[in-house]
């Protein structure tokens, strides 16, 4: 296979728990195209040479970043889906990412860290207690005695998410692009690490998630 995504994984490498390499690995199914995946760890750096992942190997080229990937994937290969398609839609994808960013994952990053650290190698565990800690300002022990305010705020955050939903199937219309890929990419991250349930299951987010899975038959 010459195509490959370093992709984070934690103590038990089947849980692959990173939103930015969801959003690449739906871009690359999007794509129509076959990878193979390499299980990383925070404290694996020198494995690719670069500090974060998603990093994506596509025959001699070497790709960091998500969105240096996805505009290298629509660069690349400009016969399958776009994943931003013609402005407006790429620049309001753009949006979209900036919303993810610095909304919705700061939003659950105080509700994950707890989370994610008892469920990540030991040999990672030290180094994301000191990043997390310094990044947050806060200990781990500290983010767990606020959970229920942090949950609240979390909920608050997806009020624009949840009304675009009642009245579109995805968020790029009527079938996903890269703006699903970006926000499922951290609901995701929540679905997968959270020690509590944090999606309403009567709401529209469980069936949204599965239907971007579905969509490039990836729904187990
Ligand atoms: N801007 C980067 C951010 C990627 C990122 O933050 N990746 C995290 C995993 S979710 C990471 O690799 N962190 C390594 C570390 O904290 O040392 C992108 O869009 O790909």
């Amino acid at each position: 296979m010459s195509r490959l995504l370093y992709d984070l994984a934690a103590a038990d490498e089947s849980l692959r728990f990173s939103p930015y390499c969801w959003r690449t690995k739906l871009a690359l199914a999007h794509k129509n195209l076959e990878y193979e995946t390499i299980p990383w760890h925070f404290t694996d750096k020198e494995a690719t040479g670069y500090d974060e992942v998603p990093v994506l190997v596509d025959g001699d080229r070497l790709i960091a970043g998500s969105q240096d990937i996805a505009e290298y994937l629509d660069d690349a290969y400009p016969n399958e889906p776009p994943l931003y398609g013609d402005p407006p839609a790429s620049a309001l994808t753009n949006f979209i990412c900036s919303w993810s960013e610095r909304v919705l994952q700061p939003a659950l990053a105080p509700i994950l860290v707890p989370d994610i650290f008892v469920q990540l190698a030991a040999r990672d565990q030290a180094y994301f207690r000191k990043t997390r800690e310094a990044r947050l300002g806060i200990t781990i022990e500290e983010l767990v005695t606020r959970r229920a305010g942090a949950i609240a705020a979390f909920q608050a955050a997806l009020a624009p998410l949840l009304s675009t939903l009642k009245g579109q199937p995805f968020i790029a219309g009527d079938a996903p692009g890269y703006a699903d890929h970006i926000v499922f990419g951290a609901l995701q991250w929540a679905r997968l690490m959270s020690s509590t349930p944090l999606l309403d299951e009567n709401g529209p987010l469980p069936g949204w998630m599965d239907a971007v899975l579905e969509t490039y038959g990836l729904l187990q």
